[in-house]
């Protein structure tokens, strides 16, 4: 029997493994983001292990930083293509993992990875179209390029300055993949030449999208926080070039454009549902658009059954938001439709998937049926 090796030194690799001696009883513990205390994110290669039935216990899964593993199935990948769930219990302290390899190497992660590789791939096929626009807004503490696409079609007869201005940001907490997942599949869809609704929306709208916020600490393997440890979803009302410079270089280029429409997409770790979160507890909230985000999300629902409004985040209380989150600084300081989309680590329950349970395809799936929803708003936004 070879012996068992369990490696992390690539993109996004992340686990400490506190015992390999016999494959039934893997004993491992959840790391820390690099700088600060967020620990949820995991994903590590396992060798030597085909035809064993081996056990990967997750020792300190009850003090995560989310610690409602109920429901949640470990993804595991033998070609880092594709990722498969496998069975998984939640005792309140231990998260426990089944599977009987059937190659000497697999891969095991918390959600399907989105590789740094594959931003500048699809960084690279966005570029290549004649409908974006790359803009450099600066770089990460770690030296990575910040990459802004600026889309619209400029061979539309609307004026630029009449163009509704649809802002899209992604990733602000690292570990949170499927939020660069639904991002793919929007621009795929929004720069498919064939497509009638990327068309009118290219014309009637100038988007500017951001697909990943947090690029090192995607790379770093962190959940929640950047190199620097800073949460960016807690650093827009006054974000440091030193600190938070994401935040700050992203704000920056958001105050010289103007916003009519920002969706910010994250992942959520214990609400098996896709949702939003909006606004209403701003001080500047309206009537205009509360009704705004009610015709918003029923656009949504009526294109895809992926999408519900009955599950998600206690409402805020009047006045009481707090103007760190990136939503809800924008939709006060743009007074505009302004939304923090929840996909989720463990499944959609309304519409569960045995083999997968939510995945990267069904993101992108996601990310690409919210198009016509927004084409459905443009006449409405101011
Ligand atoms: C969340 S956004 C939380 C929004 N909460 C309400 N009630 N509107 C965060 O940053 O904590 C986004 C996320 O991490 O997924
Ligand atoms: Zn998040």
């Amino acid at each position: 029997m070879s012996k068992l090796i369990i490696s992390t030194q690539f993109d996004s690799g992340s686990i400490e493994v506190v015992s390999l001696e016999d494959h039934r009883d893997i004993q491992l513990r959840i790391k820390a983001d690099n700088a600060s205390e967020f620990a949820q994110w995991f994903h590590f290669r396992l060798q030597g292990a085909v035809g064993l039935p081996a056990r990967l216990r997750f020792l300190n899964a009850g003090k995560s930083a989310y610690p409602d593993w109920k429901g949640y199935r470990v993804v595991a990948s033998y070609d880092r293509q594709h990722w498969f769930r496998i069975p998984t219990e939640f005792d309140g302290e231990v998260m426990t993992a089944n599977v009987t390899p059937v190659a000497n190497s697999i891969y095991f992660a918390y959600f399907e990875p989105y590789s740094y590789e594959r931003h500048l791939d699809l960084i690279g096929f966005a570029s290549e179209s004649d409908k974006v626009e790359l803009e450099h807004l600066g770089h990460t503490l770690d030296g990575r390029d910040m990459t802004l696409l600026h889309i619209t079609d400029e061979t539309s007869p609307i004026p630029f300055a009449q163009k509704k201005k649809v802002w899209l940001t992604a990733r602000q907490h690292p570990g949170e993949t499927m939020a660069e997942w639904f991002i793919e599949g929007f621009l795929e869809r929004l720069l498919d030449s064939d497509d009638p609704v990327g068309r009118v929306l290219l014309n009637q709208c100038v988007f500017y999208v951001v697909p990943n916020m947090n690029p090192d600490g995607a790379v770093r393997g962190n959940l929640r926080t950047n190199a620097a440890g800073a949460n960016l979803n807690r650093e827009w009302q006054n974000p440091s070039v030193i600190h938070s410079p994401e935040v700050f270089l992203v704000r920056e280029k958001m105050l010289a454009t103007g916003i009519d429409f920002f969706l910010d997409v994250h992942g959520d770790e214990v609400i098996p549902y896709n949702f939003v979160a909006g606004c209403e507890g701003n001080p500047g909230y309206t009537d205009r658009l509360h009704r705004l985000e009610s015709a918003f999300k029923a656009a949504w629902m009526a294109v895809s059954p992926d999408f519900q409004d009955k599950h998600g985040y206690e409402k805020e209380a009047s006045g009481q938001a707090n103007l760190t989150l990136a939503t809800n600084w924008v939709g006060q300081q743009f007074d505009c439709l302004a939304y923090t989309i929840e996909m989720p680590f463990k499944d959609n329950a309304d519409l569960p998937d045995e083999e997968y349970g939510w995945s990267g395809e069904r993101s992108k799936k996601l990310g690409a049926s919210v198009m016509p929803a927004i084409l459905s708003m443009v006449g409405q936004l101011r």
